[in-house]
């Protein structure tokens, strides 16, 4: 089977709907995974179809050569496949005009973020790569992708020593910086990463971090689509149905949604055509998904694998489990202001539907990584709001104890496994010579930058969790389940 490429003859309902070679660069985007070739460059895919423009992508990952790889024997393209219960949809993709790695060949990356065509960034990174302060603002000096860029600012790797480089050369050149759209589950992401960007500048470029911080836009946004990992069914199921062979091929759900603060005053893709809806407050939106879909999300994920439920829609077809999700959904929305044209309980049907989908393999194992980077504003901040409005923290309790206990790395009720978090080390060192689960609750609260004090000094909150992990521990996750279900 031949290869996919611009020159493979296609059926015009699977061809990108414009020809991609007609159009210009102007979207440089960090972090070349599933997840923005399933969202941001589908979404431009149908802005270019729609109404043209010169904004094909530059798509960079940070350090695997893959995405490249994958991509340039391509002409960038890919195929887009949707799968739900009622069967799967592909799309080849046109939107990615080129691909590259950082770590390979930084000066390209360098290069692409200063071209004058480059107009807006994107960024898909995962929360642990940007080397914020959460709980102070602005950047954490000692983070590994960022202390070495400090040391020498002029041989960035780390994605805000790229950022800024980048920023700092175009206003030092006279050329207006780009607009850059930070596209990772972050609260506020827009404003954390201005705050950690001039942070930057103020250390690595005082004469230039004024003019960055007068003219530089940083737009917030909240993005969704559900997409696993590819696998080699992606691939099988890709040539199957566009009859070429596809080494990028991507799967994602059918759902999408996209809110982003209209603040670009370079211009944009026309995203709206493809659905994406332009506000000038994103925080209502982004509170909304990070507590209902990704709290619900982190809490199933350490409760179903502990439980011997691989994926996400095994966890939906257990009833006890799937209780757990509903009540947790329901106490994050408890926390949330109105929204206009949204009602809570019609989007908590519509999450439950999604995560049950037959045709998606999401894997809880996949989710349940970098716990000590989600758990913040996906769990403590609206156990927070549930503590100052008197409400009932056992939901969030059972999640918290739940990725306690996943942290502890014992595999009595589940195959061997890693901690896969930037804080895994620190974890294993602090548990080390800690053995009851008042202890373990008590040590991983004190994690530096992760609870905040007014939720861990919380008169009974502690103990909620240590009830909740000793039965985890002792007894199993499957029994922490039922006893939490039938409460
Ligand atoms: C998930 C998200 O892996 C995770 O932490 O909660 O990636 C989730 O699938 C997406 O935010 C959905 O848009």
């Amino acid at each position: 089977m031949s290869r996919l490429t611009a020159k493979a003859p296609l059926p015009p309902a699977i061809a990108p709907g414009y020809h991609p070679e007609d159009h210009g660069t102007g979207i440089v985007h960090l972090g070349l995974g599933a997840f923005h070739k399933a969202h941001q460059a589908a979404y431009t895919d149908h802005a270019l179809a729609a109404s043209g423009g010169d904004w094909r992508i530059i798509g960079i990952s940070l350090r695997s050569p893959d995405p490249a790889r994958q991509l340039m024997p391509q002409d960038g393209r890919y195929t887009l496949i949707e799968r739900d219960a009622g069967g799967s949809r592909a799309r080849v993709i046109g939107s990615i005009a080129r691909a590259l790695c950082a770590a390979d060949d930084p000066g390209a990356a360098l290069a692409a973020l200063t071209g004058p065509a480059c107009r807006i960034v994107t960024l898909t990174v995962t929360e642990k790569a940007y080397g914020l302060d959460r709980a102070g603002g602005g950047l954490d000096p000692d983070h590994p992708a960022v202390r070495p860029d400090l040391a020498r600012p002029e041989a960035p790797t780390g994605v805000l020593g790229l950022l800024t480089r980048a920023l700092a050369l175009r206003v030092d050149a006279g050329l207006p910086p780009f607009t850059t759209l930070c596209c990772d589950n972050l609260p506020r992401n827009g404003a954390l990463l201005r705050d950690a960007v001039l942070d930057f500048a103020r250390r690595a470029y005082p004469a230039l971090a004024d003019r960055i911080e007068a003219t530089a836009a940083f737009p917030s946004t909240m993005v969704d689509r559900i997409t696993p990992a590819p696998t080699e069914a992606t691939r099988a199921e890709a040539a199957r149905l566009i009859g070429y062979d596809d080494h990028a091929a991507t799967e994602t759900e059918a759902f999408h949604q996209w809110v982003i603060e209209d603040d670009f005053p370079l211009g944009r893709p026309d995203w709206d055509r493809a659905g994406a809806l332009f506000v000038s407050d994103v925080a209502p939106y982004e509170t909304m998904k990070l507590r209902m879909l990704n709290g619900s999300h982190s809490m199933l994920a350490y409760a179903g694998f502990h439980a011997g439920l691989p994926l996400v829609r095994d966890v939906m077809a257990h009833a006890g489990l799937a209780a757990l999700v509903r009540r947790h959904m329901a106490a994050a929305a408890a926390t949330l202001p109105a929204l206009p044209g949204i009602d809570l309980s019609a989007y908590a049907e519509q999450l439950r539907v999604r995560f049950a989908n037959p045709a998606i393999a999401h894997e809880t194992f996949q989710i349940a990584m970098d716990g000590t980077q989600k758990l913040p504003q996906r769990i403590f901040a609206p156990a927070l709001d549930t503590l100052s409005a008197g409400g009932d923290l056992r939901p969030f309790a059972f999640a918290t104890a739940a990725w306690m206990r996943h942290a502890t790395v014992t595999d009595r009720d589940c195959a061997p496994y890693d901690l896969r978090d930037p804080m895994a080390d620190e974890i294993a060192k602090t548990l080390k010579d800690v053995g009851t689960a008042e202890d373990i609750v008590r040590t991983l609260s004190a994690l530096p930058g992760f609870m905040p004090a007014a939720l861990r000094d919380a008169p009974g909150w502690q103990t909620m969790i240590s009830g909740r992990l000793r039965i985890m521990l002792t007894d199993g996750m499957a029994k922490a389940i039922a006893q939490e279900a039938a409460t």
